[in-house]
């Protein structure tokens, strides 16, 4: 009895060892011509997760490399499936835009023990949790911290220092809701009129923000502003102005993150103020990433996108070219 019950023990000890082998190095990728990739996408309910997809598939194709692909349809626990899959599956290497923080984690580190390097797109781990260079490659995407200030910023400019502001937040747990809650907050610190009433996640997602919107609007009438953590539930936050009666655009400011076609044409169309850019197009950065990865480069543990800032001096001209 007291035996089995140490056996189960050392089992059990061996599973943990094993789940995170703490000094194991990043893996290696050998330089060749071609290579078979996986990308782990999070959803495709959204311009930006299609304009993302395709900016993938489109560099693939273009350089002649194997593109596994999948779509974890907004579910974290499919996107770690997802990944052992392509573990199973020997790609070279995964490009992986963690839905959230740290239900990803057993994906960077099942990767990691197969031998296989991981890029992370778009969204970041727990960083006390995994580490670039060293559980993985390197993170390439926006600084959210930076689009959270900006948009602040732009918000008490515009408002002159006043303002009763609903936030509406990204994913629960996602690293661009995190950091884009906090860029804000730390900017309206110093501005004690800048206020935030009400805030509530709307899963980056349009009928989500609507709802949301539409719910703090009625127990908040006095909101002179919305931040939405992307366009998307932006737009959603219009619908549910209108359907209240009010005017958005003018009764109520809103700003907000990402820089989409629907963006820009709400801006234009005077119902949304401005847009904190957050480019979708990874495609050449990553391949040239893991090109220079398998070239032994030393890759640095970010590296950040430059946005643009959107607002009514240059929608129009930037209509064309958006997504
Ligand atoms: O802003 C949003 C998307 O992770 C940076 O996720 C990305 C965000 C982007 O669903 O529209």
């Amino acid at each position: 009895m007291l035996r089995r019950n140490f056996l189960t023990l050392m089992a059990g000890t061996a599973l943990v060892a094993v789940a995170r082998p703490a000094f194991a190095e990043l893996p290696k990728i050998q330089k060749k011509d071609t290579y078979k990739v996986g990308f782990a996408q999070t959803e495709s309910n959204n311009p930006w997760r299609i304009a993302q997809t395709k900016s993938m598939q489109d560099e693939a194709a273009k350089r002649g490399w194997q593109l596994v692909y999948t779509d974890a349809a907004g579910s974290a626990a499919k996107q770690v499936a997802d990944v052992n899959s392509m573990i199973a599956q020997g790609v070279d290497a995964i490009f992986l835009a963690p839905r959230e923080e740290k239900p990803l984690i057993p994906a960077v580190m099942g990767a990691k023990k197969a031998g296989i390097p991981v890029i992370l797109l778009d969204r970041n781990v727990d960083p006390s949790l995994a580490k670039p260079g060293e559980d993985y490659v390197t993170f390439i995407g926006s600084d959210f911290i930076e689009e959270g200030k900006r948009a602040a910023e732009w918000l008490t400019k515009t408002m002159n220092g006043k303002a009763s502001i609903i936030q509406l937040e990204g994913t629960t747990g996602s690293s661009p809701a995190n950091d884009r809650a906090k860029g804000f907050a730390d900017y309206i610190k110093d501005h004690p009129d800048m206020k935030i009433v009400a805030s509530q996640s709307g899963d980056f997602a349009r009928d989500k923000g609507r709802q949301v919107a539409e719910t703090l609007l009625q127990a908040h009438p006095e909101a002179t502003a919305i931040y939405a953590h992307n366009d998307e539930m932006a737009i959603g936050a219009i619908s549910a102005l209108e359907a209240a009666g009010k005017n958005p655009g003018k009764d109520v400011i809103i700003v907000s993150i990402d820089g989409t076609r629907d963006a820009l044409q709400a801006i234009i169309d005077g119902k949304m103020g401005a847009t904190v850019e957050c480019s979708p197009f990874f495609g050449p950065a990553a391949f040239d990433t893991l090109v220079k990865y398998a070239a032994g480069e030393t890759i640095p543990p970010k590296i950040i996108n430059t946005d643009r800032f959107f607002d009514a001096a240059n929608a129009k001209e930037n209509l064309a070219s958006a997504y």
